[in-house]
């Protein structure tokens, strides 16, 4: 067994309440089902945290969290502005019916998605060490939040089976200077954008999309954004990194 599938049945077993943070951009690629079923079998309580809702519209957060919450108690989370956060130790109070004693809170979830963040948000202060570059907590550590909540911060879990590049490059979990095929990614996040929400990426871009595919999206941002070569055509490899860039930084809100 990997030492991440170790890992994670380990903090499910100590664990009293699981939390599965997600990217509320994207909260069905940031899911991992295996982990769940692992959480099913050892009868632990979860609940599924939508983080980053500051960058994702009321709408579409209340269908994520409609269509979740048959899975599991479902809160949302923005951990940058502290909302959510309160409702989330209530939450975690509730679902863990512990009264006699403290009451210890495993966070999972693929790497970047704000575990460490959502933590701090809930403690009130950043006890938890966060970062930009996703690889960030190492090992297992353990956060006192008081009034009876400790919570145990966990590394990313890498997705079990897939390496797929495209997740990895959505996720944040690798970033331009890492990825073997940027193109590849930023027309993977101009599909993923423009059917949640295309009037806020022709807005961010300022540019006009009628039907054109991905790629066609990708070299008018490039021309309006003035990306390009000596010829004059536009330089699709730097509205690419661009692309990517204003995902990774949550600058582009769906
Ligand atoms: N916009 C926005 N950004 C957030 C939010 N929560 C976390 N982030 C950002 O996401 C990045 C990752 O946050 P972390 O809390 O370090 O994520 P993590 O899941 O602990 O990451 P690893 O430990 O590397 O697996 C950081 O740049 C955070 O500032 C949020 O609610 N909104
Ligand atoms: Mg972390």
């Amino acid at each position: 067994m990997t030492s991440y599938k170790l890992m994670v049945k380990g903090v499910i077993k100590k664990a009293d309440v699981l939390l599965e943070v997600v990217d509320a951009r994207f909260p069905d690629e940031t899911r991992n089902s295996e982990v769940e079923r692992n959480m099913v079998r050892a009868k632990k309580p979860f609940i599924i945290v939508l983080n980053k809702c500051d960058l994702v519209s009321n709408e579409k957060l209340e269908k994520s969290k409609a269509r979740l919450s048959k899975i599991a108690p479902t809160v949302f989370v923005s951990s940058k502005d502290k909302n959510g956060t309160t409702m989330l130790r209530h939450k975690i109070l509730e679902v863990a019916s512990i009264k006699d004693r403290d009451i210890l809170v495993g966070a999972l979830g693929y790497p970047n998605t704000g575990k460490s963040s959502v933590i701090n948000g809930v403690t009130g202060r950043n006890k938890a060490s966060t970062s930009a570059i996703s690889g960030h907590t190492r090992g297992v550590q353990l956060v006192n939040a008081g009034s009876r909540i400790r919570f145990i911060d966990t590394p990313g879990v890498i997705p079990f089976d897939e390496h797929d590049e495209y997740v990895q490059g959505l996720l944040g979990v690798k970033d331009t200077t890492h990825l073997k095929d940027p193109i590849g990614v930023a027309l993977k996040i101009i599909e993923k954008t423009c059917t949640e929400n295309k009037k806020a990426l022709e807005t961010f871009y300022n540019v006009t999309i009628e039907g054109q595919d991905s790629y066609d999206v990708l070299e008018m941002i490039g021309s309006q954004c003035n990306f390009l070569k000596k010829k004059g055509e536009v330089d699709e490899m730097r509205a690419a990194v661009r692309v990517i860039n204003d995902w990774q930084q949550g600058k582009l809100v769906i």
